[in-house]
C-alpha cells in the first residue's frame, strides 16, 4: 500500500521533473541570461581534436587540475559495485556505489569537453542503475539514455557547457533509495583556464543514512523505508561512513598552504550546514557556481548540490569540518579532521591551547575559564556519596556529550570509559587527562582513537567527584578519587 503510494508520487515526480526541464532550457533559449548563453554557445563550438582517458579518483581526493589540456574527448569508465562496507565501528551496511566508494568517483572536466561516459553493472550486482549528472545539459541529466541491468554496460556522450561543481546520483525507482545506499559523487567542469591553483584539493561529500537498527547498533544494518520517508536519519556523515574523515582518514595541510574542497551533499534529505571550526573560508563558489562569496563561516549545501570552499590554513593544530546542525556532528557522525601541521602563529592565534589544538565550538568542547577565587578555597574532602553526587552532576553538564550517557563513547571518534582498560589501569593518568586535555593515539579496549579532549578546567573539588562518579559506574574498578591525589597530578 504505502510502496504503491511512494510508487505513484514518484512518477508524479518524475513528470514534474521533465516539465520543469523542459521550461528551464526553453528560458535558456529565450535569452533570460545573455552572458551565460554567450557562454554557452561559446562552450558548443569548442572544437575537440584529441582523446583521452579520464583518471577517476577515490575520495578525499581529486585528479589534477584541467588548466593545462585542451578540452577533449573524455573518455569515463564507471563500474558500479554493491558492496558491504563499514557504517561504523562493528555496523556494516550494503552500498550501492559508484566506484566502489561513496561518494563515487571524482570526474573532473573542463568546458567544452565531450565526455563519452561507459557505465558498467557488475555482474555480481542485484540491480539496475543508471546515472543522472547535474552537469549535463540533456533530458534526465543522461538517466534514461543510461539504465543498466546486472551484468550490462552502456555507453552514452554529453558536451560540457556550464562550468561549475555538479552532483551525480543514480535515478532508477526508488530513486531516494538508491541515493540513500551511497549513489552520488561529484563531477567538475573547470572553466576554459582552470580554477586557480592551489597547494592541496580534497573530495568531500555529506550523506544521511537510514538503518533498521539505532545509530551505532551492531551488525549488518538493513535500510530502512519509512525513516527515510520521515528523514529521520540514523548517521549523518562525511564520505559514507562514522570517521569517513577522522583518524586514519583525517586530511592534512601545512600552515600557510591554499586549501580547496570540493564539498558535494548527496542527500537524500537532510541540507548541510558546512562549517570548519577554526577557520573562515575566505572564498566559497556559491552552490558550486559563479558567485563567489568572501569571508563565510558556515555554507548551505542543498541535497543535490555543491559549493567549493577555499581557505589559506593560517595556523597549526586540528580543524574540525562539521555539519553545524550540531547534533548531526557530535551524534550522528558528521564530523571530520584538517591537521594542519607547522610553526606556531603567535601574532594570529595565542590562545590558552594546549598542544596548539583549537576546538572553540560549541558549550561541551569549549573550555571554560577557570574559577581562580574559588579554586584557591580551602575546602573540605567530600564523603564518597557527596562526590557521586557532584560527580553525576558535572559528567552530565561535561563529559556527556561526548562520551555519552551510560559511558559508551562514540565509535571511532570518544573513546568509552565504561568498563575502560586504559581507564581503570592507571588512575593518575586518567586524572591527567580531565587537568589537561589528550590529543594522540590511544587504545582503549582494544580500539584506537586519535582524537582531541580539550582540558576540562575544573577545580580539583571538580575533577575528585566527576572521576569517583566514573570509576564508581558502569562496571568500572570502584577507586575513589581525593582532592590530594588530583593536586599531585596538577602540581607535576
Ligand atoms: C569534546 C569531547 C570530550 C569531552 C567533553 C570529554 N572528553 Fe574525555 N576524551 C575525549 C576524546 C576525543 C578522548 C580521546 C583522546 C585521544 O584520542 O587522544 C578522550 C579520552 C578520555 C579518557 C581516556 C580514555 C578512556 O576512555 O579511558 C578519559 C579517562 C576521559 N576522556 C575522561 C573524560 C571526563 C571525565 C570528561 C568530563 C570531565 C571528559 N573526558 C570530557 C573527548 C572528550
Ligand atoms: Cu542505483
Amino acid at each position: 500500500m504505502i510502496d504503491s503510494q511512494i510508487k505513484s508520487k514518484l512518477k508524479m515526480f518524475a513528470s514534474l521533473t521533465l516539465i520543469i526541464g523542459g521550461a528551464s532550457l526553453f528560458s535558456c533559449s529565450g535569452g533570460a541570461n545573455q552572458e551565460s548563453e554567450t557562454r554557452k554557445v561559446k562552450a558548443e563550438d569548442i572544437k575537440v581534436v584529441s582523446e583521452m582517458k579520464a583518471d577517476l579518483t577515490s575520495p578525499p581526493f581529486v585528479p589534477k587540475s584541467t588548466a593545462n589540456r585542451a578540452a577533449t574527448k573524455l573518455i569515463v569508465d564507471m563500474e558500479i559495485l554493491e558492496e558491504t562496507g563499514e557504517m561504523a565501528d562493528g555496523v556494516e551496511y550494503v552500498y550501492w556505489t559508484f566506484g566502489g566508494t561513496v561518494p563515487g568517483s571524482f570526474i573532473r572536466t573542463k568546458v567544452g569537453d565531450e565526455v563519452e561516459f561507459t557505465l558498467k553493472n557488475h555482474p555480481d550486482n542485484k540491480l539496475p542503475h543508471n546515472i543522472d549528472l547535474h552537469a549535463v545539459n540533456g533530458p534526465g541529466g543522461g538517466a534514461a539514455s543510461s539504465f543498466v541491468a546486472p551484468g550490462h554496460e552502456i555507453t552514452f556522450s554529453f558536451k560540457t557547457l556550464n562550468p561549475g561543481l555538479y552532483v551525480y546520483h543514480c535515478a532508477t525507482a526508488p530513486v531516494g533509495m538508491h541515493i540513500a545506499n551511497g549513489m552520488y559523487g561529484l563531477i567538475l567542469v573547470e572553466p576554459e583556464e582552470g580554477l586557480a591553483p592551489v597547494d592541496k584539493e580534497y573530495y568531500i561529500m555529506q550523506g544521511d543514512f537510514y538503518t533498521k537498527g539505532e545509530f551505532g547498533e551492531q551488525g549488518l544494518q538493513a535500510f530502512d523505508m519509512q525513516k527515510a520517508v520521515d528523514e529521520d536519519a540514523d548517521y549523518v556523515v562525511f564520505n559514507g561512513k562514522v570517521g569517513g574523515l577522522t583518524g586514519e582518514n583525517e586530511l592534512t595541510a601545512k600552515v600557510g598552504e591554499t586549501v580547496r574542497l570540493f564539498v558535494g551533499n548527496g542527500g537524500p534529505n537532510l541540507v548541510s550546514s558546512f562549517h570548519v571550526i577554526g577557520e573562515i573560508f575566505d572564498r566559497v563558489h556559491v552552490e558550486g557556481g559563479d558567485l563567489i562569496n568572501e569571508n563565510v563561516q558556515t555554507t548551505l549545501i542543498p541535497a543535490g548540490g555543491a559549493a567549493i570552499v577555499e581557505f589559506k590554513v593560517d595556523v597549526p593544530g586540528e580543524l574540525v569540518l562539521v555539519d553545524h546542525s550540531i547534533f548531526r556532528a557530535f551524534n550522528k557522525g558528521a564530523l571530520g579532521m584538517m591537521n594542519v601541521t607547522g610553526d606556531e602563529k603567535k601574532d594570529i592565534f595565542a590562545g590558552t591551547i594546549q598542544e596548539g589544538i583549537y576546538l572553540p565550538e560549541g558549550g561541551t568542547i569549549q573550555s571554560m575559564p577557570v574559577d581562580e577565587k574559588k579554586a584557591d578555597e580551602p575546602t573540605v574532602e567530600l564523603s564518597k556519596a557527596e562526590k557521586m553526587d557532584l560527580g553525576k552532576k558535572l559528567y552530565g553538564s561535561t563529559c556527556f556529550a561526548c562520551h555519552q550517557a551510560n559511558g559508551e563513547g562514540i565509535a571511532n571518534a570518544f573513546p568509552p570509559l565504561a568498563k575502560a582498560d586504559y581507564l581503570n589501569d592507571d588512575v593518575s593518568r586518567a586524572i591527567e587527562i580531565v587537568l589537561r586535555g589528550k590529543s594522540g593515539e590511544i587504545t582503549v579496549n582494544g580500539k584506537t582513537y586519535n582524537s582531541v579532549m580539550t582540558a576540562q578546567n575544573l577545580n580539583d573539588k571538580e575533577v575528585a567527584a566527576v572521576m569517583t562518579y566514573v570509576y564508581n559506574s558502569w562496571g568500572n574498578n570502584g577507586t575513589v578519587v581525593t582532592e590530594d591525589m588530583v593536586k599531585k597530578v596538577r602540581n607535576k
